[in-house]
């Protein structure tokens, strides 16, 4: 257990940098004066994604809105950065396999009259995030699978490719050398991009895209293109996306519950943190436990946004006008030595 947290720990240096971790013990300390869930504000319009690599997905989705482009246009180019990107090991192109060496991808996206389109298990398409696009879009169906979604894509235009890269196909190979099958959600930055937007008049959008939990089951689906669970939004209320272990996610209905709580006049910082709370109770003395991790991010119509994960190294990007382009690390339950 104890090689375990060493490796936890020096992946997480090594994956997020030293000054993450100090940054969280400086926060826990900030924690006593600030309260946890503090609120805070932007301007509008407002963009938010989970992990390092939604700074160069905000840059792209705010660039897109400033050239009069839709939420949708802007969540889908926006995201499509790290999907295209074999060095973010997370989401499309170059992400970690399947147990069989597949690439298999889910991803969906969410308007503000809540009209949505998702598709999941896609294979060999580079931007699954397009394809929801045009789910939402060109049917009247919300979700399309495996060799339906990707028969559909091609239709649409969509050209096949190989997704998986020589890195991960390497990693695969080692992988399958033990086959210990254990999702390595956040240990080796298995990062999801959620997106959220309000534009300037205050309506919301979203978006989810990942390939999902390293070394799955083949036909595994989690929680990302599931509406409700990795995305949800309200337009009366505000939006909320997850990261982190899918099947956790799924369990609690965890962004539709944080909507919810914003209804009920939490603040998404509040909201975020009741929910991981209610992930963390049901799954204490789960089996998942030792490597759960989960982390929310939200917007409610005021332009108040938050976060906050069960274990610390989350954090998200942020855009508006007023602070431009940031990173911001997410106040969380516990560390991973807990
Ligand atoms: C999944 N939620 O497939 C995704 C993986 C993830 O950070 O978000 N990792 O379970």
């Amino acid at each position: 257990m104890s090689n375990r947290r060493n490796f936890i720990k020096t992946s997480v240096l090594g994956t997020l940098g030293a000054s993450t971790l100090i940054s969280c013990k400086e926060e826990s300390k900030a924690s006593a004066i600030a309260p946890e869930t503090s609120v805070k504000k932007g301007s509008k319009p407002l963009i938010i994604s989970t992990w390092n690599h939604g700074l160069p997905a905000n840059e792209e989705a705010w660039n897109q809105l400033k050239a009069g482009k839709s939420s949708l246009d802007a969540i889908v180019a926006g995201v499509g950065i790290p999907e295209a990107d074999p060095k973010v090991r997370s989401v499309g192109y170059g992400g970690f396999p399947d147990r069989e060496g597949k690439v298999t991808l889910d991803a969906c996206i969410m308007d503000s009259n809540s009209d949505c389109g998702s598709v999941s298990f896609l294979q060999n398409i580079k931007h699954p995030i397009a394809v929801a696009q045009r789910v939402l879009e060109n049917t009247p169906h919300v979700m399309l699978t495996g060799e339906g979604a990707l028969q559909f894509a091609l239709e649409e235009g969509f050209k096949e490719e190989n997704l998986l890269t020589e890195a991960s196909e390497k990693d695969w190979k080692n992988w399958l050398e033990k086959s210990k099958y254990q999702p390595v959600i956040n240990i080796e930055n298995h990062d999801t991009i959620s997106m959220l937007v309000i534009d300037e008049n205050g309506d919301i959008t979203g978006g989810c895209t990942t390939s999902g939990a390293a070394w799955k089951m083949h036909g595994r689906v989690g929680d990302s293109p599931i509406i409700g669970a990795g995305l949800f939004l309200d337009n009366e209320v505000g939006a909320a996306a997850a990261t982190g272990l899918g099947e956790a996610v799924i369990r609690t209905a965890g962004s539709a519950m944080v909507v919810e709580l914003m209804r009920q006049g939490k603040s998404p910082n509040e909201a975020c943190k009741e929910i991981v709370e209610r992930i963390y109770n049901k799954h204490k003395n789960h089996k998942d436990m030792e490597y759960l991790q989960v982390g929310f991010i939200a917007v409610n119509k005021n332009g108040e946004y938050g976060g906050y994960s069960l274990r610390s190294g989350f954090n998200y990007a942020v855009y508006d006008e007023e602070n431009g382009n940031r990173m911001e690390d997410s106040k969380f339950k516990m560390t991973w030595d807990n």
